[in-house]
């Protein structure tokens, strides 16, 4: 039976109270294998390392030693690709395709973009005019922050896991990670990456666990912490943010998302049909980024939703490993219970199924067991309806037509949420004019995850607080220090 370990000074270490969790294969509920769950032993274990590790040989290295090592950890990422597909696909059920253009790459490449943008970063300097006319000189100074904890979610593992360890590493942090319960087997690997790669026992740990009244809570708790960088759900994050009050500690939270996509009828309409179709239905809908609510404008509403629709039911629901396939489960029966609550509660709300919108079958005992749910389009809600506002996280949307840019601007905003928004038309000034009012962290004119990482991301009002990405980043990662030296 496979176990995943804590990953603590450079070793892998069981729990001392010897408990175990089950990790499952979403595709068929099959057991991949036993995780242990860290107690407060292992977490303060993890954090001492990590702070002990802050005085060792990763304090001395200079930015182009940490910068090389970085390097060294994602060109072994990309040398073990095969191994690390093999994992999250395991973990998540997504099919090997999607895995391999995503997930895989961008978690070798987050070490890689955070290297290369602090290479390149400059400190202010400002020159002060004095009363005795000799002047001082101001002098801008980053340190690391210390120990940083990185909780991650379980729809992109690897990715957003290494998008919080890259650049806190890059800036001399040294981290302890948190990775979701429901896939842990990334993260653990990459724990051996970082002894292959010679990166000092301490500076990355990783402890197994689930939130409440376990690792993750005793992780943010830790007073030794000294900063959180999270990523999950919204509720999750206000209880993190509690935790971090105690003792002032840093947070930057990416939360979840209720996103609009907004087609206009100047759109090229099979673009956006594409555009959409990812933004509604890649990875079963588990992207945060993803979008739930559609509108269309009238005038190609009947055009657009037709197409929509042809377009899902040629969605192939498979095995990571089926050629053919371009739809995965959901990563849990845990979570397929809660969208299947979703498809019932859109029926009560009043919503014309317009496809979709249950459990299949997979037409295979074993597939019958694992967490497969149909991709769903509705139309017909009420804009309160409670589908329309709160975030599913499955594979699904409501299409909802509009008449009017001032309308449908209204529309979009109206939600707790605001972490992205994509909009589709082929009339620039009107892109840029409805993009500039979406009260949203991120905004996509005809496209939509398409990833630059020197630019800034993250969410306003209930999808988060502040920002990472380039610069960013170092905003977070560091302590910036001002030397004034008169002259
Ligand atoms: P979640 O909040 O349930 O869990 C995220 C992580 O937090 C897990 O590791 C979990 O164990 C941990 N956790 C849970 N309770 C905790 C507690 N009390 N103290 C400390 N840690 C705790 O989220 P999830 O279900 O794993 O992920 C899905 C959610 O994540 C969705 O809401 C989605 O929108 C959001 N998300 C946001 C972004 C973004 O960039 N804004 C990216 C991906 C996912
Ligand atoms: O691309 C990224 O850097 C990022 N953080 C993506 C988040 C996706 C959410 O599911």
């Amino acid at each position: 039976m496979k176990e995943f370990r804590h990953f603590i000074n450079g070793q892998f270490v069981s729990s001392a109270s010897g408990k175990t969790f089950e990790n499952r294969n979403p595709v068929d509920n099959s057991l991949i294998g036993l995780v242990h769950e860290a107690g407060r032993e292992e977490v303060d274990a993890a954090v001492a390392a990590a702070k002990q590790a802050l005085k060792g040989p990763w304090a001395k290295y200079s930015q182009a030693k940490r910068i090389e090592l970085l390097n060294k950890v994602a060109d072994r990422i990309n040398e073990r690709f095969e191994e690390f597909l093999v994992a999250e696909c395991l973990d998540t059920g997504k099919p090997r395709h999607i895995a391999s253009h995503i997930d895989i790459p961008r978690g070798a490449a987050n070490f890689k973009a955070f290297s290369e943008t602090l290479a390149n970063h400059p400190t202010e300097s400002f020159r002060l005019d004095t009363p005795d006319g000799k002047g001082a000189i101001n002098m801008g100074h980053r340190t690391p922050k210390g120990v940083i904890a990185v909780i991650s979610p379980w729809n992109l593992p690897l990715l957003l896991m290494t998008w919080k360890v890259g650049p806190a590493m890059a800036c001399g942090n040294t981290v302890v990670v948190k990775p979701s319960e429901e896939t842990p087997a990334t993260t653990t690997l990459l724990g051996e990456v970082m002894n292959e790669c010679g990166v000092p026992a301490g500076v990355f740990n990783v402890v197994h666990g689930f939130g409440p009244d376990s690792a993750g809570a005793f992780l943010t708790e830790h007073k030794d912490v000294d900063a959180i960088t999270f990523t999950g759900e919204t509720r999750t994050g206000e209880i993190i943010m509690k935790a971090a009050a105690c003792g002032l500690r840093n947070i930057s939270l990416e939360c979840g998302g209720k996103n609009p996509g907004i087609v206009f009828d100047d759109c090229d309409i099979e673009k956006a049909v594409e555009g959409t179709m990812r933004s509604a239905f890649v990875n079963c809908g588990q992207v945060c980024l993803g979008t739930e609510r559609v509108y269309v404008q009238r005038g190609v509403y009947d055009q657009f939703l037709a197409r929509m629709k042809e377009e899902v039911a040629k969605l192939k629901l498979g095995r990571p490993e089926d050629p053919d396939a371009n739809f995965g489960p959901l990563v849990s029966l845990e979570h397929r219970d809660k969208v299947a609550y979703y498809y019932g509660l859109a029926k009560e709300e009043g919503a014309t199924v317009e496809i979709g919108g249950g459990i299949p079958d997979m037409g295979d005992a074993e597939l019958n067991q694992g967490a497969w749910i149909e991709p769903t389009i509705w139309t017909g809600l009420a804009d309160n309806a409670r589908v329309v506002r709160e975030e599913i996280f499955g594979p699904c949307c409501h299409i909802r037509p509009f008449d009017t840019e001032e309308e449908v601007i209204a529309l979009a905003n109206d939600t707790d949420y605001g972490l992205a928004a994509a909009i589709w038309t082929e009339n620039s000034a009107r892109a840029i004019r409805v993009g500039e009012q979406m009260e949203a962290g991120i905004v996509w004119i005809n496209s939509w995850f398409l990833r630059d990482l020197r630019t800034a991301f993250g969410g306003a009002k209930q999808s988060g607080i502040g920002r990472e990405g380039g610069v960013h980043g170092l905003e977070f990662y560091t302590e910036l220090k001002n030397i004034c030296i008169k002259l």
